[in-house]
Protein backbone atom coordinates (compact mmCIF):
# COMPACT_ATOMS: atom_id res chain seq x y z
CA UNK A 1 0.00 0.00 0.00
CA UNK A 2 1.43 3.44 -0.80
CA UNK A 3 1.50 6.26 1.53
CA UNK A 4 -0.41 9.27 0.75
CA UNK A 5 0.03 13.18 2.25
CA UNK A 6 -3.19 15.02 1.87
CA UNK A 7 -3.23 18.67 2.29
CA UNK A 8 -4.03 19.43 5.30
CA UNK A 9 -2.01 16.34 6.84
CA UNK A 10 1.20 17.70 7.16
CA UNK A 11 4.01 15.00 7.28
CA UNK A 12 6.42 15.48 10.84
CA UNK A 13 9.20 16.44 8.39
CA UNK A 14 7.32 18.97 6.99
CA UNK A 15 6.06 20.41 10.13
CA UNK A 16 9.77 20.60 11.49
CA UNK A 17 10.98 22.02 7.88
CA UNK A 18 7.96 25.10 8.33
CA UNK A 19 8.98 25.67 11.90
CA UNK A 20 12.63 26.36 10.83
CA UNK A 21 11.51 28.89 8.30
CA UNK A 22 9.41 30.49 10.82
CA UNK A 23 12.56 31.51 12.85
CA UNK A 24 14.76 32.79 10.22
CA UNK A 25 14.44 35.77 8.19
CA UNK A 26 15.86 34.53 4.46
CA UNK A 27 15.45 31.48 2.58
CA UNK A 28 18.32 30.18 0.13
CA UNK A 29 16.85 27.58 -1.63
CA UNK A 30 20.29 25.64 -3.75
CA UNK A 31 18.63 24.15 -6.91
CA UNK A 32 20.90 22.91 -9.76
CA UNK A 33 21.37 25.00 -12.60
CA UNK A 34 20.97 22.40 -15.17
CA UNK A 35 17.67 21.27 -14.49
CA UNK A 36 16.31 24.10 -11.93
CA UNK A 37 12.46 23.27 -11.70
CA UNK A 38 13.48 19.30 -11.25
CA UNK A 39 16.00 19.59 -8.36
CA UNK A 40 13.20 22.00 -7.02
CA UNK A 41 10.62 21.48 -4.03
CA UNK A 42 7.31 22.72 -4.41
CA UNK A 43 6.52 21.94 -1.17
CA UNK A 44 8.65 24.85 -0.01
CA UNK A 45 6.65 27.66 -2.03
CA UNK A 46 3.87 26.39 0.15
CA UNK A 47 6.12 26.32 3.93
CA UNK A 48 7.47 29.35 3.26
CA UNK A 49 4.38 31.44 2.79
CA UNK A 50 5.44 34.59 1.77
CA UNK A 51 9.16 34.58 3.60
CA UNK A 52 11.85 36.29 1.04
CA UNK A 53 14.10 33.24 -0.83
CA UNK A 54 16.72 33.83 -2.98
CA UNK A 55 16.86 31.00 -5.68
CA UNK A 56 20.41 29.69 -6.43
CA UNK A 57 21.14 28.25 -9.60
CA UNK A 58 24.34 26.27 -8.23
CA UNK A 59 26.60 24.30 -11.16
CA UNK A 60 26.34 27.48 -13.41
CA UNK A 61 29.61 26.60 -14.76
CA UNK A 62 28.02 23.33 -15.91
CA UNK A 63 24.49 24.59 -17.77
CA UNK A 64 23.77 26.45 -20.82
CA UNK A 65 24.09 29.95 -19.84
CA UNK A 66 21.44 31.24 -22.29
CA UNK A 67 18.68 28.57 -20.51
CA UNK A 68 20.09 29.93 -17.51
CA UNK A 69 19.05 33.60 -17.98
CA UNK A 70 15.46 32.47 -18.66
CA UNK A 71 15.56 30.70 -15.65
CA UNK A 72 16.25 33.69 -13.84
CA UNK A 73 13.82 35.65 -15.68
CA UNK A 74 10.96 32.76 -14.66
CA UNK A 75 11.95 32.35 -11.19
CA UNK A 76 11.70 36.15 -10.71
CA UNK A 77 8.32 36.18 -11.41
CA UNK A 78 6.95 34.70 -8.64
CA UNK A 79 6.54 37.05 -5.19
CA UNK A 80 9.65 37.47 -3.21
CA UNK A 81 11.79 35.32 -5.21
CA UNK A 82 14.94 36.36 -6.27
CA UNK A 83 17.36 34.37 -8.59
CA UNK A 84 21.28 33.93 -8.71
CA UNK A 85 23.00 31.93 -10.64
CA UNK A 86 26.74 31.05 -9.17
CA UNK A 87 28.92 28.18 -8.65
CA UNK A 88 29.26 27.65 -5.05
CA UNK A 89 32.91 26.94 -4.85
CA UNK A 90 33.54 30.34 -5.97
CA UNK A 91 34.17 32.13 -2.89
CA UNK A 92 33.60 35.71 -5.56
CA UNK A 93 30.15 34.29 -6.10
CA UNK A 94 29.11 34.20 -2.37
CA UNK A 95 30.15 37.59 -1.84
CA UNK A 96 27.74 38.39 -4.50
CA UNK A 97 25.12 36.07 -2.66
CA UNK A 98 26.06 37.88 0.65
CA UNK A 99 25.58 40.99 -0.96
CA UNK A 100 21.64 40.30 -2.40
CA UNK A 101 20.74 38.79 1.30
CA UNK A 102 21.93 42.17 2.36
CA UNK A 103 19.86 43.71 -0.08
CA UNK A 104 16.95 41.53 0.32
CA UNK A 105 16.50 41.90 3.37
CA UNK A 106 17.55 45.44 4.70
CA UNK A 107 16.00 46.16 8.23
CA UNK A 108 18.15 43.10 9.30
CA UNK A 109 21.63 42.79 9.97
CA UNK A 110 22.33 44.99 12.81
CA UNK A 111 23.66 44.55 16.02
CA UNK A 112 21.43 42.58 18.45
CA UNK A 113 19.13 42.28 14.67
CA UNK A 114 20.96 39.47 12.78
CA UNK A 115 19.79 38.29 9.24
CA UNK A 116 18.90 34.82 9.94
CA UNK A 117 19.18 32.22 6.79
CA UNK A 118 18.86 28.58 6.02
CA UNK A 119 20.18 26.80 3.08
CA UNK A 120 17.55 24.08 1.58
CA UNK A 121 17.77 22.31 -0.70
CA UNK A 122 17.18 18.35 -2.74
CA UNK A 123 20.33 15.88 -2.23
CA UNK A 124 23.63 16.88 -4.53
CA UNK A 125 22.68 20.19 -5.43
CA UNK A 126 25.79 21.71 -3.42
CA UNK A 127 24.16 23.28 0.06
CA UNK A 128 27.39 21.81 1.91
CA UNK A 129 29.20 23.24 -0.41
CA UNK A 130 27.68 26.85 -0.42
CA UNK A 131 27.86 27.07 3.40
CA UNK A 132 31.48 26.10 3.49
CA UNK A 133 32.32 28.62 0.88
CA UNK A 134 30.58 31.24 2.68
CA UNK A 135 31.68 30.19 6.13
CA UNK A 136 35.10 30.25 4.69
CA UNK A 137 35.36 33.33 2.94
CA UNK A 138 34.52 35.01 6.43
CA UNK A 139 37.30 33.14 8.34
CA UNK A 140 39.56 34.47 5.15
CA UNK A 141 38.00 38.10 6.07
CA UNK A 142 38.99 38.23 9.83
CA UNK A 143 43.00 36.99 8.96
CA UNK A 144 44.28 35.12 12.37
CA UNK A 145 40.74 36.00 14.84
CA UNK A 146 38.62 32.71 14.14
CA UNK A 147 35.92 33.78 12.83
CA UNK A 148 33.52 31.32 12.51
CA UNK A 149 31.65 31.02 15.79
CA UNK A 150 30.06 28.36 15.77
CA UNK A 151 27.07 28.33 18.72
CA UNK A 152 24.42 25.79 18.76
CA UNK A 153 23.69 25.10 14.95
CA UNK A 154 24.32 29.09 13.92
CA UNK A 155 27.19 30.27 12.09
CA UNK A 156 28.14 33.72 12.99
CA UNK A 157 29.61 35.27 9.28
CA UNK A 158 30.37 38.50 11.52
CA UNK A 159 28.65 40.87 9.07
CA UNK A 160 24.86 40.67 10.14
CA UNK A 161 24.47 37.89 8.74
CA UNK A 162 23.79 34.16 11.20
CA UNK A 163 23.40 31.33 8.66
CA UNK A 164 22.47 27.78 10.52
CA UNK A 165 25.01 25.33 9.70
CA UNK A 166 22.99 22.38 8.98
CA UNK A 167 21.21 22.94 5.34
CA UNK A 168 17.21 22.08 5.18
CA UNK A 169 17.34 18.53 2.95
CA UNK A 170 14.05 18.68 0.85
CA UNK A 171 12.74 15.79 -1.41
CA UNK A 172 12.90 16.01 -5.14
CA UNK A 173 9.42 15.45 -6.80
CA UNK A 174 9.97 11.99 -8.42
CA UNK A 175 6.22 11.32 -9.18
CA UNK A 176 7.09 12.58 -12.74
CA UNK A 177 9.22 9.92 -14.53
CA UNK A 178 10.66 12.85 -16.80
CA UNK A 179 12.09 14.45 -13.32
CA UNK A 180 13.35 11.42 -12.35
CA UNK A 181 15.17 10.47 -15.33
CA UNK A 182 16.50 14.37 -15.23
CA UNK A 183 17.90 14.24 -11.70
CA UNK A 184 19.57 10.80 -12.41
CA UNK A 185 21.26 12.09 -15.76
CA UNK A 186 22.70 14.96 -13.30
CA UNK A 187 23.76 12.71 -11.34
CA UNK A 188 21.25 13.50 -8.24
CA UNK A 189 20.09 9.91 -7.91
CA UNK A 190 22.22 7.60 -6.56
CA UNK A 191 23.93 4.72 -8.61
CA UNK A 192 22.17 1.74 -6.92
CA UNK A 193 18.94 3.28 -7.46
CA UNK A 194 18.88 3.65 -11.53
CA UNK A 195 19.60 1.85 -14.83
CA UNK A 196 22.00 3.27 -16.29
CA UNK A 197 21.54 2.03 -19.87
CA UNK A 198 17.79 3.22 -19.13
CA UNK A 199 19.34 6.43 -18.28
CA UNK A 200 21.85 6.84 -21.04
CA UNK A 201 19.80 6.74 -23.57
CA UNK A 202 17.25 9.04 -21.90
CA UNK A 203 19.99 11.45 -22.12
CA UNK A 204 20.78 10.98 -25.34
CA UNK A 205 18.08 11.25 -26.87
CA UNK A 206 17.93 14.67 -25.16
CA UNK A 207 20.82 15.72 -26.14
CA UNK A 208 20.74 14.81 -30.06
CA UNK A 209 17.55 16.39 -29.91
CA UNK A 210 19.20 19.33 -28.35
CA UNK A 211 22.52 19.53 -28.25
CA UNK A 212 23.29 17.73 -31.76
CA UNK A 213 26.40 20.12 -32.06
CA UNK A 214 28.02 19.53 -28.97
CA UNK A 215 27.71 15.50 -29.56
CA UNK A 216 29.10 15.45 -32.96
CA UNK A 217 32.39 17.68 -31.90
CA UNK A 218 32.74 15.42 -28.55
CA UNK A 219 32.57 11.96 -30.46
CA UNK A 220 33.99 13.43 -33.71
CA UNK A 221 31.36 12.61 -36.13
CA UNK A 222 30.10 14.21 -39.20
CA UNK A 223 26.72 13.54 -38.64
CA UNK A 224 24.92 11.78 -35.90
CA UNK A 225 23.11 8.03 -36.30
CA UNK A 226 19.42 7.91 -36.18
CA UNK A 227 18.46 6.39 -32.96
CA UNK A 228 20.21 6.94 -29.22
CA UNK A 229 20.58 3.30 -29.32
CA UNK A 230 23.18 3.52 -32.45
CA UNK A 231 25.18 6.60 -30.92
CA UNK A 232 25.38 4.71 -27.33
CA UNK A 233 27.68 2.32 -29.80
CA UNK A 234 29.59 4.28 -31.02
CA UNK A 235 30.43 5.91 -28.07
CA UNK A 236 31.13 2.76 -26.38
CA UNK A 237 33.19 2.40 -28.73
CA UNK A 238 35.06 5.30 -28.76
CA UNK A 239 35.51 4.72 -25.17
CA UNK A 240 36.34 1.68 -25.17
CA UNK A 241 33.73 -0.61 -23.47
CA UNK A 242 33.66 -3.58 -25.21
CA UNK A 243 33.13 -7.45 -24.34
CA UNK A 244 34.54 -10.37 -25.36
CA UNK A 245 33.97 -10.72 -28.92
CA UNK A 246 34.24 -6.42 -29.50
CA UNK A 247 30.18 -6.38 -29.13
CA UNK A 248 29.81 -3.32 -26.39
CA UNK A 249 28.60 -3.20 -22.99
CA UNK A 250 25.51 -1.17 -23.01
CA UNK A 251 25.42 -0.30 -19.73
CA UNK A 252 29.40 0.42 -19.17
CA UNK A 253 29.06 2.60 -22.31
CA UNK A 254 25.97 4.93 -20.46
CA UNK A 255 28.10 5.09 -17.43
CA UNK A 256 30.87 6.43 -18.90
CA UNK A 257 28.60 8.65 -21.17
CA UNK A 258 27.05 9.90 -17.92
CA UNK A 259 30.45 10.48 -16.41
CA UNK A 260 30.99 12.97 -19.51
CA UNK A 261 28.16 14.73 -19.54
CA UNK A 262 28.06 15.44 -15.66
CA UNK A 263 31.25 16.79 -15.65
CA UNK A 264 30.85 19.04 -18.89
CA UNK A 265 33.14 17.30 -20.99
CA UNK A 266 30.61 17.51 -23.65
CA UNK A 267 29.83 21.06 -23.07
CA UNK A 268 27.47 23.32 -21.24
CA UNK A 269 24.07 21.87 -21.08
CA UNK A 270 20.91 22.32 -19.47
CA UNK A 271 18.45 19.49 -19.36
CA UNK A 272 15.23 21.52 -19.17
CA UNK A 273 14.09 24.97 -20.09
CA UNK A 274 11.34 26.83 -18.00
CA UNK A 275 7.49 26.49 -19.15
CA UNK A 276 5.54 28.98 -20.94
CA UNK A 277 3.95 31.50 -18.82
CA UNK A 278 0.32 32.07 -19.75
CA UNK A 279 1.05 35.41 -19.43
CA UNK A 280 3.31 35.71 -22.30
CA UNK A 281 0.99 34.60 -24.55
CA UNK A 282 -1.27 37.30 -22.93
CA UNK A 283 1.63 39.89 -23.33
CA UNK A 284 1.84 39.12 -27.05
CA UNK A 285 -2.54 39.16 -27.88
N1 LIG B 1 30.71 21.90 -11.16
C1 LIG B 1 30.24 22.22 -9.95
N2 LIG B 1 30.12 21.27 -9.01
C2 LIG B 1 29.64 21.63 -7.80
C3 LIG B 1 29.27 22.98 -7.50
N3 LIG B 1 28.81 23.01 -6.23
C4 LIG B 1 28.88 21.76 -5.75
N4 LIG B 1 29.38 20.90 -6.69
C5 LIG B 1 29.59 19.45 -6.56
O1 LIG B 1 28.32 18.83 -6.39
C6 LIG B 1 28.42 17.70 -5.53
C7 LIG B 1 27.42 17.81 -4.39
O2 LIG B 1 27.78 18.90 -3.55
P1 LIG B 1 27.35 18.97 -2.00
O3 LIG B 1 27.77 20.29 -1.47
O4 LIG B 1 27.85 17.78 -1.28
O5 LIG B 1 25.76 18.88 -2.14
P2 LIG B 1 24.64 18.74 -1.00
O6 LIG B 1 24.19 17.32 -1.01
O7 LIG B 1 23.54 19.64 -1.47
O8 LIG B 1 25.21 19.19 0.30
C8 LIG B 1 29.87 17.67 -5.06
O9 LIG B 1 30.57 16.75 -5.89
C9 LIG B 1 30.37 19.09 -5.32
O10 LIG B 1 31.75 19.15 -5.54
C10 LIG B 1 29.44 23.98 -8.53
O11 LIG B 1 29.13 25.14 -8.38
N5 LIG B 1 29.92 23.53 -9.73
MG1 LIG C 1 25.46 18.07 2.06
Amino acid sequence: MSIRWYPGHMGKAQEKMTEAIRKIDLIIEVVDARLPLSSSNHQLEEMRRNKPCIKILNKHDLADSAVTKAWVRYFENESAVYALPLSAKVSADAKQLIKLCQKTVPHRGKPGWPLRIMVFGIPNTGKSTLINTLAGKCMAKVGDKPAVTTCGQQIDLRNGIVLSDTPGILWPNMDDQNVAYRLATSGAIGASAMDYSCVGLFALEFMMHRYPESLKTRYKLSELPDSPTDMLEIIGRRLGCLMAGGVIDQNRAAEAFLRELRVGKIGRISLEEPPERVEDHEDTE
